[in-house]
């Protein structure tokens, strides 16, 4: 079963440690109105349970996992639903639930064999970061445990690896974005307003049990230099480029895509376009296993620096502040329960990881920017671009 065997790795890779893990806890946008929510990914991955405030306890030692059940008003239960403890036990094949009011006396119990445990933490730098969940679970086993340890980077680097049920559900999820963007590309000069091709990429995520897997994207002209517009609020005049960045998830699993069309492309347009599209195919290139990032990283650059000298955009492959202006984002990162799926700061590429790769350029004084992204797995022999049944055409 797919997370009692992530369990067994997470158990084998932090050699048997006690682990505590919490996911997320519902968060309130205004009085009586929840925020949409979205499981903690190494929760999720650890437990597949989908429902705010749930724990749960490996105890490596004993190869044991213990779920630990929000206490729940009856007024949340009557308006949020909750799962069964049977069902919970399905899902996460855990060997048993407990009560969060039991959970106190369990802690102080695993404290009388165990002076060190394990948890995941959100900050960056020491600051806090995002839902609390996470930060009060560590507040509280800091209380109990002599030694509290985060296990975000061995979580990090095994999930950078995917295993066949993982590629699976990836490789859904980007079926059904290709047939998404296919459907689009077919109707495209019907388009009047960059929200109906929102409304049809959700139209038919929804048709096949799919979800967004982050805030779609569709910006047409100018807006397209807005690297995060997701307003999608805008006409579209026929001589925009409009670049589409929509993913699906799937049962888990994020697919990000970008393509960038338009109805009457000018000269410039295809020019941009072409350069975009002959980088990012340069660059697939270059993934194989055991590549050492820094070495890509490099590459990228020159392969960018190349594409924007020859539209003019830079002059010399010097100048830093004029790349950084035409192609301000990074070029690659990693995909899988989380849009931006951490691969643990890896010194060099290894087989089963999935990454993007999506070189944009972008020029506000002309109104234009193209973005072209694929999903790439590194195999044992190269890489294999998921979704490049899809074409990449203006
Ligand atoms: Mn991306």
């Amino acid at each position: 079963m797919f997370h009692t065997e992530n369990r067994r790795r997470f158990i084998e890779r932090t050699q048997g440690a006690l682990a505590v893990i919490a996911g997320y806890d519902q968060m309130q946008l205004s009085g009586d109105m929840p925020a949409p929510f979205l499981q903690e990914s190494n929760f999720w991955w650890l437990s597949g349970i989908e429902q705010p405030g749930w724990k749960i306890i490996i105890d490596g030692a004993r190869g044991r996992a213990t779920l630990v059940r929000p206490a729940l008003s009856n007024v949340q239960q009557t308006f949020e639903g909750d799962i069964s403890d049977d069902q919970a036990l399905a899902v996460s094949g855990a060997a048993a639930v407990i009560t969060e009011a039991e959970l106190e006396r369990e802690l102080q119990q695993l404290a009388r064999t165990h002076t060190r445990v394990i948890t995941t933490v959100n900050t960056v730098d020491g600051e806090f970061h995002g839902n609390p969940a996470q930060h009060a679970n560590k507040t509280r086993l800091e209380r109990i445990f002599v030694s509290v340890e985060p296990c975000n980077k061995e979580l990090a680097e095994l999930r950078a690896i995917k295993q066949p049920a993982e590629l699976e559900r990836i490789q859904k999820a980007i079926t059904i974005s290709i047939h998404a963007f296919a459907g689009v590309r077919d109707s495209w000069q019907g388009y009047k307003g960059e929200y109906e091709i929102e409304a049809d990429f959700t139209r038919e995520f929804r048709r096949k049990n799919a979800n967004h897997a982050y805030a779609p994207i569709v910006a047409g002209g100018p807006r397209a230099c807005t690297l995060h517009y997701g307003a999608n609020e805008h006409k579209i005049r026929a001589r925009d480029a409009v670049v589409i960045d929509i993913g699906a998830r799937y049962r888990g699993y994020a697919a990000d895509i970008t393509r960038t069309y338009c109805r009457q492309p000018s000269r410039r347009t295809v020019e941009v376009h072409g350069a975009v599209a002959h980088a990012q195919r340069n660059i697939i290139s270059l993934l194989r296993p055991d590549l050492l990032v820094q070495d890509y990283i490099r590459q990228v650059d020159d392969i960018m620096k190349d594409a924007l000298g020859g539209l003019g955009l830079i002059s010399s492959p010097t100048d830093t502040a004029g790349y950084r202006r035409y192609f301000p984002h990074a070029v690659s990162h990693g995909l899988g329960v989380d849009v931006h799926d951490s691969l643990g700061a890896p010194r060099y590429f290894k087989p089963g990881m999935v990454l993007t790769v999506e070189p944009g350029i972008y020029i506000p004084e002309q109104s234009i920017g193209v973005r072209i992204e694929d999903d790439i797995l590194i195999t044992a022999s190269g890489a294999q671009n998921l979704s490049g049944r899809l074409s990449t055409d203006l």
